[in-house]
Formats: structure tokens, C-alpha cells, sequence
């Protein structure tokens, strides 16, 4: 099991040679395919876009970020401190949680968010107890307002690593939270398929409905009783960075993988919600010790192996800027003991080609998605980086 932030950068030679392969593949396919080419046929992958990684800012190890404010990206580094990305670099801290906060195993302050308008910000730490944690402040003229703070939820963690922490809005206004399995490894308490907790699942909840927060009406579990009404979906191991197709509302998850398979999940904007991704029945598409397929196990739209593409994916964006055009629609991922800025094509929940993007991130821990839909690395070594067009 790697912990993701101890785990040493691997040099991976035979990335390009593999990934080349596959591409040959997929090309073969889909020229073969022409013959009888139709509209509801996959399009043809695309070669992949020339990007470069332009160096913008150096911060104390950045675990996430989010589009601020008045064309600002916002930037939570682990220890407990948020700091604002603008033209003139990294600003003082805007907010200090480091005395709330630690960063043993895999804990520290692990999310960000906004939501529509910026009228309210959000942050996912573990507090001094390892216990995942979700507060709301109030935000006035782009300033958050610190007297506002609120906790909306907190969730136990029996064991420091796995904590998941993500945090975004989905198009439909609401809050989506993403917890890990509770930690150790193997899930030995069984959470991911457990729907009578929050641990190892994708959970959605609207904070500006209720105090703390409300149910929103139309989650899947909230007519079973033997279920928690937050869990929009489950069966995850460690779903650590998630977000939404900023054109198409599609949900893509990467979720951390045991020993042996990483794994993208997703889900079309128009999902009810519900879906198990398998975990710890399965990893990947793959059983787990001997797990048997859940019937409604929803696979991974794509997985790798950690013979030579790293040791723990990193989720990203479907990028949607204007600077690179050959990029337009595509996943870009990353994993964070390999670096390699990947990107997929994914046509109605089903990939139609993969690229290795040719420049390396370094330890990437996180993608932040610009207001403008530029996307920017994070490493945990501090560089951020945008992906610009080479
Ligand atoms: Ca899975």
C-alpha cells in the first residue's frame, strides 16, 4: 500500500513505449471501424495536444484548489493554510488552520470549494482527531468572512490514511464530498459496501438547506432505512480528488487502488445517484481477495496497472479552456508516484483513447481548474504549474 504522500517518485522509462502501444491499438481499431463509420460510432482519438507546464507559483506543499473570486484560483496547502493565486503570483494566507489541523499519515486540509457566486467557501480538514471535517464561511466582496464559520459535517476516521477530502459543487447547486474507506488497508471494516456509513463513498448535501445541512429530496437512499441519506454513491477505496465536466456535468472519480489496479470512474450528468463502484469487492475490474462482482457493480471507465504508470491516481478535469484546442474534452490525469500528465478521451462513458501528454508534474497531488477552464498541476513539492500549449 503507498502512502500518497510518502511515496517516493518512480522513474518510469517504458511510459511513452507502453502508451504508444495502446494508442496504436485504438488507432488500428478505429480505422478499421471506418468502413462502416455511422454517426453513433466512437469518434476517432485524437492525437495527443502538445502541452508544456509553465511554473506559475511555489507553495508550501498544495493538496487542492479553486477557481476564487474575480479570476483568482485559491490554493489549500496541507498544513492548513489557503492562500490566492492572481497575476502578481501566491498572496499571504487568506486563512490559517494549521493549529486545527495535522499532517501525519495522509491527514492536513485536503479540499476547497466555492459555491455558485462565491457566496459561500468551504474547506475538508482532519481536525486534531484525524475526523474528516466540512466548514462553511460566508464570503463578502471575495473576503472570507471568519466570524461566519460553520461546521457543516464531520465524520470519524478509525485509521489516518484514506481520508478522501475532495469537496465540489455539482451543476446542480449542491455539495458533494468524497470520504475514503476509513484507512488501514483491504478496508477491514468493510465500509465501501456498508451503506450505513459515510466512509468510502461519494456523498451529496445541500448546506445553505438546513443547519447543519439538508438531504437533498432526490438521493438515491433516502426512502432505505438501512441506508445514510447523504451517500450518493459508494464502493469507493479512496476517491481522492473527484469533479464535473464543467460543459457536460459528467462525474469522473479517481479512485485510489490497493496494490495492484488505479481506476477512473464515471458517471453521466443525468445519473439518479446510487451506483457502487465495487470496492472492496472489487478493484478495478478486478476481484478483490477473492470478492465476488456486486450485480450492480458500475466498472471503471478506465484502470492501469502499476507495472509502469505510477501507484496512486491523481483525478483531474475534462479540460474545457481555450488555449490548447486539441485538448478541448479530454480527462487530463495524473498519478502521483508517476507524474505523467495523461488525458482520455471519453465519448458516452466509454474511452476512445488515452495519451501520454509528454511532460511530467512531478509528484502530482491535485488539478485545479481555473474560472477561465485553464487547468493547473499541483505538486506536493510546491510547484504549481498551468498546463499551457507548447
Ligand atoms: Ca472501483
Amino acid at each position: 500500500m503507498t502512502s500518497r504522500f510518502t511515496a517516493s517518485r518512480r522513474i518510469t522509462v517504458k511510459v511513452r513505449t507502453r502508451s504508444s502501444a495502446i494508442i496504436g491499438t485504438i488507432c488500428l481499431v478505429a480505422s478499421l471501424a471506418l468502413t462502416t463509420a455511422s454517426a453513433d460510432e466512437p469518434a476517432a482519438p485524437r492525437q495527443a495536444a502538445k502541452i508544456a507546464l509553465k511554473n506559475v507559483a511555489k507553495a508550501q506543499n498544495p493538496t487542492a484548489g479553486a477557481a476564487g473570486p474575480g479570476g483568482t484560483v485559491w490554493i489549500a496547502e496541507r498544513a492548513g493554510t489557503v492562500r490566492t493565486l492572481d497575476d502578481q503570483g501566491l498572496g499571504d494566507p487568506v486563512l490559517d488552520i494549521s493549529d486545527e489541523t495535522t499532517t501525519d499519515g495522509e491527514r492536513g486540509l485536503l479540499g476547497i470549494a466555492f459555491d455558485k457566486d462565491f457566496a459561500h467557501f468551504y474547506i475538508s480538514f482532519t481536525d486534531l482527531e484525524g475526523t474528516s471535517t466540512v466548514d462553511e464561511f460566508a464570503v463578502r466582496d471575495g473576503k472570507l468572512q471568519p466570524d461566519t464559520r460553520r461546521t457543516v459535517l464531520t465524520q470519524s476516521q478509525p485509521y489516518s490514511n484514506h481520508n478522501g477530502g475532495d469537496i465540489k459543487f455539482g451543476p446542480d447547486g449542491y455539495l458533494y464530498i468524497a470520504l475514503g474507506d476509513g484507512g488501514s488497508g483491504g478496508d477491514p471494516h468493510g465500509n465501501g459496501q456498508n451503506l450505513d456509513t459515510l466512509l468510502g463513498k461519494l456523498l451529496r448535501i445541500d448546506p445553505s438547506g438546513g443547519e447543519p445541512y439538508a438531504i437533498p429530496p432526490d438521493n438515491p437512499f433516502v426512502d432505505d432505512p438501512n441506508a445514510k441519506d447523504e451517500i450518493w454513491a459508494y464502493g469507493l477505496r479512496n476517491p481522492w480528488r473527484f469533479s464535473f465536466d464543467a460543459a457536460t456535468g459528467d462525474l469522473l472519480i479517481g479512485d485510489v487502488g490497493q496494490n495492484d489496479w488505479e481506476e477512473i470512474d464515471w458517471a453521466p450528468a443525468d445519473s439518479k445517484g446510487g451506483e457502487n463502484y465495487g470496492w472492496s469487492q472489487m478493484e478495478g475490474t478486478h476481484p478483490f481477495r477473492g470478492g465476488t462482482e456486486p450485480a450492480n457493480h458500475v466498472p471503471p471507465v478506465h484502470e492501469y496497472d502499476r507495472t509502469n504508470l505510477g501507484c496512486s491516481v491523481t483525478g483531474g478535469y475534462v479540460y474545457r479552456g481555450d488555449a490548447i484546442p486539441d485538448l478541448k474534452g479530454q480527462y487530463v490525469f495524473s498519478d502521483y508516484c508517476d507524474g505523467t500528465i495523461r488525458s482520455l478521451q471519453i465519448e458516452n462513458g466509454k474511452v476512445t483513447g488515452a495519451n501520454d501528454l509528454g511532460v511530467n508534474g512531478g509528484e502530482v497531488i491535485s488539478f485545479v481548474q481555473g474560472g477561465d477552464g485553464e487547468l493547473y498541476a499541483l505538486a506536493i513539492g510546491g510547484t504549481v504549474s498551468r498546463i499551457d500549449p507548447a
